[in-house]
């Protein structure tokens, strides 16, 4: 309770902060976008998302941090010229009667293309609600806004959410890069994730790659884009844009 109180007033004294991870592109070798990741900049030190975020949503704070985090990635896109800007919600954020129009104010506020942002979400936000969910992200997809699945391929994975929602990038989960050097079938398993998804449409980003050789691995896999700590680490907006 004592940091749900804490955390209530974060976004006022402007204790949130948003760092940016690239995300490369690999057919051009040039950064194309960045995610955006929320830390909150507390008296006590820097707390992770994971240690705040489950906090938010039992306080039901999340919709306000929400719209803190989509409006400063809009509002930060300005200093970013040509890249897009990813945002992470959560399923209570998504199933959220207000989330479609945080997103609206967020995009209208800055003015920014909506083609610029994409949301990104895990596949556990969909699960909970799929026809709410497939309501929520069409809406979206009418404004222009890009959507990509986090975590791809773990999980309870459907593959049919692929055929009713619409996506357009698959994020394969870094679980998957740990071992693609060493081990033949992962490489396979994502050559085919990333065949399924070309063929549907969509694009894919590979995620948490940290070695040259984990890159030369994925490269092959005929994937679009990569992150990781490999291409850069979160750091601040000043950062990523010098
Ligand atoms: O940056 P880090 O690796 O600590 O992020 C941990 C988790 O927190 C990731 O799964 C990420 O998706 C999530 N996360 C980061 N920023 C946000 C945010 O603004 N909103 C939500 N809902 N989750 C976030
Ligand atoms: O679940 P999501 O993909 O949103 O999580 C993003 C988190 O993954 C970020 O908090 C970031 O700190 C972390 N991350 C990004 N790149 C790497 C990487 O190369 N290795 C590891 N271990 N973590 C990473
Ligand atoms: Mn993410
Ligand atoms: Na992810």
């Amino acid at each position: 309770a004592e940091v749900a109180r804490r955390l209530a007033a974060a976004a006022d004294e402007d204790e949130l902060v948003l760092h940016y991870q690239p995300l490369l592109a690999l057919a051009s070798g040039r950064v194309h976008g960045a995610e955006a990741l929320l830390r909150w900049d507390s008296s006590t030190g820097m707390v992770p998302p994971d240690e705040f975020i489950p906090v938010a949503e039992e306080a039901g704070l999340v919709h306000e941090l929400g719209r803190w985090a989509l409006r400063r990635a809009c509002a930060d896109l300005v200093a970013l010229p040509g890249l897009t800007v990813s945002v992470n919600v959560s399923a209570r954020q998504l199933h959220h009667d207000s989330f479609a129009r945080s997103v609206e104010q967020a995009l209208s506020s800055s003015g920014i293309a909506p083609e610029r942002l994409v949301i990104e979400l895990t596949e556990s936000a969909v699960v909970e609600d799929p026809a709410a969910a497939q309501a929520v992200l069409g809406r979206l997809r009418r404004l222009g806004v890009g959507i990509a699945l986090d975590d791809f391929g773990t999980g309870y994975s459907s593959l049919s959410y692929l055929l009713h929602l619409p996506v357009d990038t698959l994020k394969v989960d870094r679980s998957f890069v740990a071992d693609i050097v060493t081990d033949r079938r992962t490489q396979l398993l994502v050559h085919g994730i990333t065949t399924l998804a070309h063929d549907l449409g969509m694009s894919v980003t590979v995620e948490g790659v940290e070695t040259e050789e984990q890159l030369e691995a994925i490269r092959q896999t005929g994937c679009d884009a990569v992150q990781g700590y490999l291409i850069g680490r979160p750091v601040p907006l000043a950062a990523l844009s010098s």
